[in-house]
């Protein structure tokens, strides 16, 4: 008798019925407009392989796998990864299973572009994608197509990739056959993911490709090259397809910036950290220029190293008017929360980016540590976080396109299901407390996938892939059988308010 309890418990509890009982308390239990649209987020080098077919070319991300397996902490590549590439069908049936309508997912460059020039055009390419986003259409599930998730054709990054001006022209050419080919099937689009995560990562720590550690001057070079891009490519958009009625933004992600203590150092220390990180990003394309802090510390800076301009190239007018208000609504990936302290003035020494912005950061005691040494669990962030970017950009439309918790939990995943569902409540008290516009939302990640530098050791996927298996099997978590219960029902919980 007692061990059938337990089984039914154990059913019960991780949602074999198809019902799940939170165990969260402060879940909100009302429910999202119904005009609010749900989704899952992935990219192409972490989940499609196929890296070498039907004319692909090379990327920056083969190479930096390739070249050196210690790379990457489990010595692994994305050469198969999900093999997506292939089992794209499957994909979007999870999706339909999920009750998802939205799919934001990347474009490899070197699909299209083998080597990033417009000679090495590759049909093949262009056909996997359309056929693709018609299908996706076809499953009435809105395509959200991401140009750019860090694999730049290899040519590329040897002339200079991010460092090199004429890089944001090449990825106008690619931008315009994209556009040209999968727009009239594709509303939403994000030029660049995540821009800060590769300079800092890719072009100053080296962790992530190309592996360079330029700190003091190329993490700014490539923000500045960047951004070029994007803007080049949203201009292309309006100019040239304008007819096909969509919308065009980059993707920035920003992490809520909490004061240490509720000492006014630490409150400014907290405001440098955001416009050093989000502002950044954000500052040129909704406001125009880089935040005043960044031009007075790096130019302040840069001065006392004795060096005749500041590390943070200026904008000439033409670049400024060029690059500002080059986005049709906010793409936001929000994690984690980081805490801010005021430090004393770092002496001057050679460059650096991290003392740039004089400030520490740590994490609270209170906080819900992840896997990832970077991701920390504190909901509210979200509130926060939405609240500030809806005030200081005023984008009219906000797109949470990431936001998800790493595990090494496999299909009973109650730490992620308590996450989303944690920072989901406080996104629609941003929504229904605070007139924030949150239009939708797409989790990171539909399945587990290659975590760039961590391999396959962390996994985000609300939906378990077998890497061991070579038919790469799909498995629901118990996260997933949650999401699509709130993404047919708007609520977070069983029963919601109407
Ligand atoms: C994102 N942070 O990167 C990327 O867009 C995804 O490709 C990646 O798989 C996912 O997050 C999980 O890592 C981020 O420090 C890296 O706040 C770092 C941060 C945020 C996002």
């Amino acid at each position: 008798m007692k061990i059938f309890l337990l089984i039914f418990l154990a059913c019960f509890c991780t949602g074999a019925f198809g019902i799940y009982i939170p165990k969260a308390t402060n879940i909100t239990n009302r429910k999202f407009p119904s005009t609010f649209i749900w989704g899952a987020a992935t990219a192409a080098y972490q989940i499609e392989g196929a890296w070498d077919e039907d004319g692909k070319g090379e990327s920056m991300w083969d190479r930096f796998v390739h070249s050196d397996p210690t790379h990457i902490d489990d010595r692994s590549t994305g050469d198969v990864a999900c093999d997506s590439y292939h089992k794209w069908q499957e994909d979007i049936e999870l999706l339909k299973q999920l009750n998802v309508k939205l799919y934001r997912f990347s474009v490899a460059w070197t699909r299209i572009l083998p080597t990033g020039y417009l000679e090495s055009f590759n049909q093949a390419g262009v056909d996997y994608y359309v056929n693709f986003v018609k299908a996706l259409r076809a499953a009435e599930i809105e395509p959200m197509v991401t140009l750019y998730h860090w694999d730049l054709p290899q040519t590329l990054s040897e002339q200079g990739g991010w460092l090199n001006d004429s890089t944001a022209d090449r990825f106008g050419d690619y931008a315009r056959i994209v556009f040209k080919n999968l727009g009239p099937y594709v509303k939403l689009w994000a030029t660049i993911n995540e821009p800060k995560t590769t300079c800092t990562q890719g072009y100053a720590s080296g962790e992530m490709a190309p592996g360079l550690k330029l700190v003091g001057d190329g993490i700014y070079q490539c923000a500045r090259v960047q951004l070029l891009a994007h803007a080049t490519a949203y201009h292309i958009y309006h100019d040239e397809f304008a007819d096909q009625g969509g919308n065009v933004t980059i993707v920035i992600d920003a992490t809520y910036n909490e004061p240490l203590t509720d000492s006014a150092a630490d409150a400014e220390a907290a405001e440098w950290e955001f416009e050093f990180n989000l502002g950044w990003y954000a500052n040129p394309v909704y406001l125009g220029d880089w935040p005043q802090i960044m031009i007075d510390r790096v130019g302040n800076r840069s001065k006392a190293e004795g060096l005749s301009q500041s590390r943070l190239p200026p904008w000439s007018k033409d670049e400024l008017e060029f690059v500002k208000g080059t986005f049709d609504y906010f793409a936001l990936n929000m994690y984690t929360a980081v805490a801010v302290n005021a430090i004393d003035e770092p002496p001057i020494g050679t460059g650096n980016y991290y003392l740039d912005k004089g400030t520490g950061t740590s994490y609270k005691p209170e906080w819900t540590p992840s896997i990832a040494g970077w991701l920390y669990s504190y909901p509210y962030g979200m509130r926060g976080l939405l609240n500030r970017v809806w005030s200081k950009y005023n984008p009219g439309s906000i797109y949470v396109t990431e936001n998800g918790w790493a595990t090494t939990e496999d299909l009973n995943d109650q730490g992620r299901l308590e996450y989303l569902q944690g920072y989901l409540s406080n996104m629609l008290d941003a929504i229904l407390e605070d007139g924030v516009v949150v239009d939708g939302y797409t989790t990171w990640s539909l399945m587990d996938n290659f975590e760039w530098a961590r391999g396959y050791t962390q996994r985000y996927g609300i939906i378990d892939v077998d890497f061991n298996s070579p038919n790469r099997t799909r498995t629901f978590k118990d996260s997933a059988k949650w999401y699509s219960q709130t993404a047919a029902t708007y609520c977070l919980v069983d029963t919601c308010v109407d």
